[in-house]
């Protein structure tokens, strides 16, 4: 932003050159190759937009999320609705599996150049890279075709400080957009999101001003990433690590009683397959 003419700007200073970081070819060969073994792993949970236990808001159809997905240091399960301080933060953000190896090692090198480059007032005080949200970008099965829905349309991310995003496989194209703009004008910066790239960005430009998304997904080199999902097959993975205050993670068993008959059928889908949710559901069944 200009001053205005024969003005001094007094108004915080801009700090998005700063505040924003692209690597290519971020990660190694054995890096990935950790990544994909872990992924592999994985039951991804396909959820519904609202509670499946109660009517959704009026004039809002129920709907699934366009992808599965799955979560990291703390589940913002879509029904409850995602973590947005400072008034939507009690019974949002349900205490989930820690980083495994593979992940920490990458939160804590990204925390470290985060540090080195970004404007220090664009870095809250105890922010650390606490919450992982794994997207997973590809073709949804409907009937005998397959159906695009790589994609994420304009929103932000309101967890406080920046925002590290990790990506895998095909390329993506990554904007930022002003408000209520048309998807056809030009955006105010895109990126495209290749194959092992890590991007950070923080700060009032990129992560309050204005809204980001994914406008397309690559369809080139015929992937299929794993892990297998039913309905479902993923040419891109994207690992988009933020940070929840602590005091704002609750155990499950701790979740108010609507809450807790919201997500209850997805901590027992997820403790068939994860060890850290069976033992939150044994907390839940007593
Ligand atoms: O997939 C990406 O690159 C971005 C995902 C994203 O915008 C988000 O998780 O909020």
């Amino acid at each position: 932003m200009t001053p205005p003419p024969g003005r001094r700007w007094s108004g915080p200073p801009d700090t998005s050159a700063r505040s924003y970081l692209y690597v290519p070819d971020y990660l190694t060969a054995p890096a990935r190759a950790a990544i994909e073994a872990w992924l592999a792993t994985l039951t991804p949970l396909w959820e519904q937009r609202y509670s499946t236990v109660r009517p959704p808001p009026p004039g809002k159809p129920q709907r699934p999320l366009l992808r599965p997905v799955y979560w990291l240091g703390n589940w913002q399960f879509a029904c409850l609705g995602y973590y947005e301080p400072p008034r939507g933060v009690q019974d949002r953000c349900v205490a989930a599996e820690p980083f495994p190896p593979c992940l920490a090692t990458i939160a804590a090198d990204a925390e470290a150049r985060v540090r080195a480059r970004f404007a220090p007032g664009d870095v809250p005080r105890g922010w650390h890279l606490n919450t992982c949200l794994v997207n997973f970008y590809g073709d949804r099965r409907d009937g005998d075709r397959w159906v695009d829905a790589a994609r994420v349309g304009d929103h932000r991310d309101f967890e406080p400080g920046p925002v590290v995003s990790l990506s895998l496989g095909e390329r993506a194209l990554f904007q930022f957009v002003a408000r209520g703009q048309r998807t056809d004008h030009r955006p105010a910066r895109a990126q495209w999101l290749d194959d092992g790239s890590l991007q950070a960005f923080g700060g009032r430009r990129w992560k309050d001003e204005l809204l980001h998304r994914v406008q397309r997904v690559d369809h080139r080199r015929g992937l299929d990433l794993p892990p297998r999902i039913d309905g479902f097959r993923t040419r891109r993975v994207n690992f988009t690590f933020r940070f929840v205050p602590p005091a704002h993670v609750v155990p499950v068993a701790r979740l108010g009683a609507v809450a807790l008959a919201d997500v209850r059928g997805y901590v027992e889908t997820l403790a068939q397959t994860s060890p850290f949710f069976a033992t939150a559901l044994s907390t839940i069944r007593r």
